[in-house]
């Protein structure tokens, strides 16, 4: 999508340009505190989380760069919260969604690069309550609701912002080679920008909505080399909720007082995309983010929907490469969730009600990803997944524990396998019909 080649192409011209990117002044020293670990498990077992883009831009359809893309000015931009009603808006049924389609944390943008707060804020008024006629703040229903049906809500949280004049001197996105003025002036304080009003509204974050799982971080890559006061604000969210989790999209190496490292349109390590780094740690918690179609933010035009088969896949992947997914929806600007999400959702929920037990709770298996699929394991047992494979005969490298038995999953039946020290020959079931990931479960013999 036009989004998505700008953004690259911002990213590629600092890379090309030799930066070295780095984020200064990350929480040295920093220990995570038991709850913090205890949640980083949680998230791990976790496995799938839906992602929300919604806020202002929602109302033109057309993505949340819209600002960006269409090279609107400050001034033009303003008038787009008057039209944002959104009077459908269900916290319930969104919730609900989530837990229907076997998603276990939902991380919404509780604001994007527009700056636009989504919530009640009081470090400024370009926020949802004081600028739309809807006046109400979606994340505190959100969040009570969350806390009502028991799943975590973690906070998108845009370091980038396109109209506060402190953000300055302005990041890649906006010099985009001279051609978007947006009308702000050519000075302003990137302190106070940092300080009194991003690290001002993630304490309003912190301590309004109840306990939250984390706050999901991006924008920084705009302005690789500048000095982000990290050190400031990740200790100001850890001692605030020292359990919440610090997900960065710096899409560099985990900096000190991360809690999680996310990926983006990508597995950990591969870089398909283009900006995300191969350096994956063995330390922290991993997660993968993707779109349902290609879109982050409600874009009308884009039917590019992924099958419930594709997004099953893309979740055994995750898995399988140790990694958590995060599968992006954009609601409409009424507050609803298009049907085209909403059955697709549903339909990977019903697969996770036969196959769930092969995903959560687990960890990457102890086999690397392959061409035939991948691996996961939990308590004693290892999960075949067997994504590309018609043959009747599967060899797999060696797997350092004797295995006891094999069975089909979930249904149990008996599998014949043929252990050595070289590896293991498994008898697949059957590929039935539209069976889209064939599981095969590995019990271990104890203490061998
Ligand atoms: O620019 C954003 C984009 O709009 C979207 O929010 C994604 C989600 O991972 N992150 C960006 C770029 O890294």
């Amino acid at each position: 999508m036009k989004k998505n080649k700008l953004f690259a192409s911002a990213l590629a011209a600092v890379l090309l340009g030799g930066f070295e990117i780095s984020v200064a002044g990350a929480q040295t020293g920093y220990q995570p505190a038991p709850e913090n670990l205890k949640a980083r498990e949680e998230f791990q077992d976790a496995k799938f989380g839906m992602f929300i883009h919604w806020g202002v831009y929602s109302v033109l359809g057309d993505g949340e760069w819209v600002f960006h893309n269409r090279k609107l000015t400050v001034h033009e931009y303003e008038r787009l919260p008057k039209f944002f009603d959104p009077e459908k808006f269900d916290a319930k049924a969104w919730v609900s969604l989530a837990k229907a389609a076997g998603m276990k944390y939902i991380t919404i943008t509780s604001r994007h690069h527009d700056g636009f707060a989504m919530f009640d804020s009081k470090v400024s008024d370009w926020n949802i309550v004081q600028r739309t006629a809807y006046g109400k703040d979606p994340m505190k229903m959100l969040a009570d609701e969350a806390h009502r049906q028991e799943i975590k809500l973690f906070f998108y949280y845009s370091q980038l912002d396109w109209r506060n004049p402190d953000y300055f001197p302005r990041g890649a996105t906006e010099r985009d080679n001279g051609e978007w003025h947006n009308g702000r002036p050519d000075h302003g304080d990137w302190n106070s920008y940092l300080d009194d009003y991003m690290d001002g509204q993630l304490r309003e974050l912190l301590t309004n909505y109840g306990p939250i799982g984390g706050i999901w971080f991006d924008g920084m890559w705009d302005k690789p080399n500048a000095d982000w006061h990290l050190d400031k604000t990740y200790a100001l969210i850890h001692q605030l909720q020292p359990a919440a989790l610090i997900i960065p999209n710096h899409h560099q190496a985990p900096k000190p007082g991360e809690d999680v490292q996310t990926f983006e349109r990508d597995l950990p390590g591969q870089n398909t995309a283009g900006f995300n780094t191969k350096d994956v740690s063995t330390q922290l918690p991993l997660e993968s983010c993707n779109t349902l179609n290609e879109s982050w933010g409600f874009n009308i035009g884009d039917g590019h929907y992924k099958s419930p088969e594709e997004l099953e896949r893309m979740l055994v992947q995750a898995a399988g490469n140790n990694s958590n997914l995060l599968l992006n929806i954009g609601p409409m600007p009424n507050g609803e969730i298009q049907e085209d999400f909403v059955m697709r959702l549903h339909a990977v929920g019903e697969w996770l009600s036969r196959y769930g037990d092969s995903i959560y709770g687990t960890r990457g298996g102890p086999l690397a990803p392959a061409d035939w699929g991948v691996t996961t394991q939990k308590e004693g047992k290892v999960y075949v997944h067997v994504l590309n494979w018609k043959g009747k005969l599967l060899a797999l490298p060696a797997v350092q524990k004797t295995i006891g038995n094999v069975q089909s999953f979930p249904d149990g039946s008996a599998v014949d396998f043929h252990q050595t020290g070289d590896g293991v020959v498994l008898t697949l079931p059957e590929l039935k019909k539209d069976e889209v990931d064939r599981v095969v479960v590995l019990t271990l013999a104890k203490g061998k």
